[in-house]
């Protein structure tokens, strides 16, 4: 059995993990987090000193999760997008939050003065969006706002009505 596979994209902090994991529980679909997966199996090649932070064995990431994407039904969670094969996802959501928020949001991770500015210059520049747009058809791309409590039942409601129609338009 085919099955959809939505992907959620965007800056860190944007919310992508609250909706994730909220869509997963509404839907029965499971919720796959690229970062945290990384971490566990330890996909990493080296460390970033000046981001401070793994760098993400991309190759070995694909790999681990190729299977998975196969049989379908997964939400998948990660703040890049680029190195994922584009047969994978049938859907991807670019959650967007404001300057103010975002940084708040941040702000309370405790993210120290430079990585708080270079995320923000991320959201900014809509890395993300363009990342995306340049990884797969502009027609299965679409942006979400994500500032407030109501975006996030607005986007739930969305995207559960999008699986139905693409479950509905696939099963014949
Ligand atoms: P990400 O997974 O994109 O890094 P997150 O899901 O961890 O982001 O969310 C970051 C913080 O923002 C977290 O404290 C929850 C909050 N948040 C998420 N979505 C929100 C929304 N729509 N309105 C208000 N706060 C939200």
């Amino acid at each position: 059995q085919y099955f959809s596979v939505t992907f959620l994209t965007g800056t860190p902090g944007v919310g992508k993990t609250t909706l994730g994991k909220e869509l997963a529980s509404r839907s029965g679909l499971k919720y796959v987090n690229v970062g945290d997966l990384a971490k566990e199996g330890q996909l990493y090649d080296g460390y970033d000193e000046e981001y401070d932070c793994p760098i993400l064995d991309e190759d070995r990431v694909v790999d681990e999760l190729e299977n998975q994407m196969k049989e379908g039904g997964v939400i998948v969670d990660y703040h890049g997008c680029d190195f994922f094969p584009e047969r994978w996802f049938h859907i991807v959501f670019v959650l967007r939050t404001d300057n103010s928020e975002l940084y708040k949001r941040l702000e309370t991770r405790g993210y120290n003065e430079k990585k708080l500015q270079d995320n923000i210059q991320c959201e900014i520049f809509q890395v993300l969006y363009e990342e995306a747009m340049a990884s797969y058809k502009e027609e299965i791309v679409h942006q979400l706002a994500s500032n407030k409590p109501e975006d996030l039942e607005n986007n739930i409601n969305q995207i559960l009505k999008w699986i139905e129609q693409w479950i509905k338009d696939h099963s014949s």
